[in-house]
């Protein structure tokens, strides 16, 4: 038997990833341990866990919002402890060059991590070398070895269901909340330009099929125990998209309704909804969907985000979607490359015209290695690079006025027609002030996703920090102009306050925080 110790952040970042992990490794005779960073105040607290626990292993699942905080954690307890830490998840597909030149891992998981965990922790147990298994890369004493990769397993069912336990059994407040997450597919076969999945799907090519689903049974069996063990209100499916798959689905959703008496919800994709499935999926209880527009500038989205969706297509379906009282809640992005007050605006005004029940917003980050970077560097549309992303270029001079909508959106969908006074309001310098309502967002969430008052308040207290700071804490990226300037992005990203800035602290100790050379990287 060896041991992996999971290091999250906190509890709002519930990895389904971390759980599938943790059950095949232990149907396998591994033991896995789970801490949260929001458990500790200090550095010292944490390593005292690490060395009480005393993994074989410290893993921790990255997206790239955050590194800022697990990349000096990972480093302090590499050093303090000499337990080897391993890094997976999105943020490694994309940027795993860039994690060897951070100097805090001595293993990268890239792909899905299953069968690359079980082996390496196959290897550890009898004390073998582990430094050609698949899906890794792998710090030795001669540099880093990267390996080819496994295909991807077409039979997830083969996978047992997500260790829920290993949250919930330490934190009731995960198991008690209303919500509780599933996923039923890996991929998307889509190739949206600002987007992760493209990379993970090249990372495949001609390895095996990409796009990949559970059975309906597998699901369903799913549903039912979390049901019987955790108090749950709303069944809600995190794929990146849930409707691919028209068989599946209808199939699906008849199933369900016979099964279960609650409601469900899901992301959702425009080109592939027809009248049919939408009947569907609301007569087997699906109460509402998010999807993407992303920006509602017709052009802009085809060509530059290639989403290849047309206005008059979202007019269509959201037409069916609301005839079948299917609740929507619609993305957008802000502050693109060139884009214009005026072309903001009009995402707004056409994102209000499909009437839907909330508009979340996010402000563009372009992160390195997607298309759409390449595509504002190549167009000159890219005025600066951070580590992690590049910054658009504010050609219009905008962005200040643009960054508003982060609170003006969602008052603009409530009340469409305060849309006539937009570029007024927008522009004004104390529409800052107005930046609490985007508070609004959360109130639309809480009714969506029927979750009772009491717990909302309960939750929202228990994590203050992350949401007063933003769901983006941790995204603070330096920018470096064209002439080499560099700025900081506070203007740009939500602040962090409140939270722990484990960076600093880091620093406060050990000075060799800078970047070290990169090492060299052989691949097997
Ligand atoms: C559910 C979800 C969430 C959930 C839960 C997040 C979580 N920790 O899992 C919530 C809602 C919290 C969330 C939040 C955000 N998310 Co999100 N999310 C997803 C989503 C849709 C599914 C994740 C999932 O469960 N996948 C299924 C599991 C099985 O796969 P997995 O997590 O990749 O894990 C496998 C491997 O990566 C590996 N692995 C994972 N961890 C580890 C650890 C070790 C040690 C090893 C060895 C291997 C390993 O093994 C696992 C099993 O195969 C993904 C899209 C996607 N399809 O993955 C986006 C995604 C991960 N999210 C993304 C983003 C951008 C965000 C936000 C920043 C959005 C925002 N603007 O607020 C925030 C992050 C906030 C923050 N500051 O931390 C991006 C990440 C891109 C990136 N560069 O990192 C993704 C990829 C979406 C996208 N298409 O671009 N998200
Ligand atoms: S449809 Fe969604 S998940 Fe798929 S590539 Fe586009 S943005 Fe990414």
């Amino acid at each position: 038997m060896a041991k992996i110790l999971f290091v999250s952040d906190n509890f709002l970042n519930e990895g389904l990833g971390i759980m599938y992990l943790s059950s095949y490794l232990k149907e396998n005779g591994h033991e896995v341990d789970l801490t949260l960073l929001q458990d500790f105040k200090r550095f010292d607290s944490l390593i005292d866990y690490v060395k009480e626990s005393a993994p074989d292993i410290v893993g921790f699942s990255v997206m790239t919002p955050q590194v800022e905080q697990f990349r000096p954690v990972s480093k302090m307890i590499r050093e303090q402890t000499g337990i080897p830490v391993a890094w997976g998840g999105a943020h490694c597909m994309f940027m795993h060059e860039e994690i060897i030149n951070y100097d805090c891992t001595d293993i990268i998981c890239i792909g899905d991590g299953e069968e690359a965990v079980l082996e390496m922790m196959n290897r550890i147990e009898v004390g073998e070398d582990y430094s050609d298994v698949k899906n890794l890369i792998v710090k030795t004493d001669e540099g880093w070895v990267k390996n080819s990769m496994y295909p991807p397993e077409d039979n997830l069912d083969k996978y047992p269901f997500p260790d829920r336990a290993l949250y919930y059994d330490k934190y009731p407040l995960m198991a008690n909340f209303a919500v509780k997450r599933f996923i039923t597919t890996r991929g998307c076969p889509y190739k949206c330009s600002y987007c992760f999945e493209p990379t993970y799907f090249d990372m495949y090519k001609g390895k095996g099929k990409v796009f990949r689903r559970h059975s309906i049974e597998y699901v369903l069996e799913e549903v039912e125990r979390v049901l019987e063990k955790y108090p749950t209100r709303r069944v809600h499916f995190c794929d990146d998209i849930f409707n691919l798959d028209k068989h599946w689905v209808k199939e699906f959703s008849g199933r369900y309704k016979k099964k279960f008496d609650l409601d469900w919800s899901c992301n959702i994709e425009i080109t592939s909804l027809d009248e049919d499935i939408i009947k569907a999926m609301v007569d087997g209880r699906c109460r509402g969907g998010t999807f993407g527009l992303e920006c509602g500038v017709e052009e802009t989205r085809i060509n530059m985000l290639n989403k290849k969706i047309t206005n008059a297509r979202y007019v269509e379906v959201t037409d069916m979607l609301r005839k079948h009282k299917f609740n929507f809640i619609m993305n957008i992005m802000f502050c693109l490359p060139n884009e214009s007050l005026e072309g903001a605006i009009e995402s707004v005004r056409f994102g209000t015209s499909l009437k839907p029940y909330g508009i979340r917003v996010s402000i563009l980050k372009m992160y390195k290695g997607t298309e759409l970077a390449n595509y504002a560097i190549r167009n000159g549309l890219s005025e600066g690079v951070g580590e992690f992303t590049y910054k658009a270029k504010d050609i219009h001079g905008d962005f200040d006025k643009i960054e508003n909508m982060n609170w003006a959106a969602t008052m603009f969908g409530r009340f469409p027609f305060c849309l006539r006074f937009a570029k007024a309001l927008l522009s004004k310098r104390w529409a800052r002030v107005l930046s609490p309502l985007q508070y609004l967002n959360h109130w639309e969430d809480i009714q969506f996703f029927d979750i009772p008052l009491w717990q909302s308040l309960q939750y929202f207290w228990s994590s203050r920090d992350v949401f007063i700071g933003g769901m983006a804490k941790g995204q603070e990226d330096t920018y470096r102009d064209e002439d080499g300037v560099v700025h900081s992005a506070k203007d740009v990203f939500a602040k962090p306050t409140g939270v722990i800035d484990w960076n600093a602290e880091w620093k406060k100790g050990d000075t060799s925080a800078k970047q070290e050379n990169k090492d060299q990287i052989s691949i097997n």
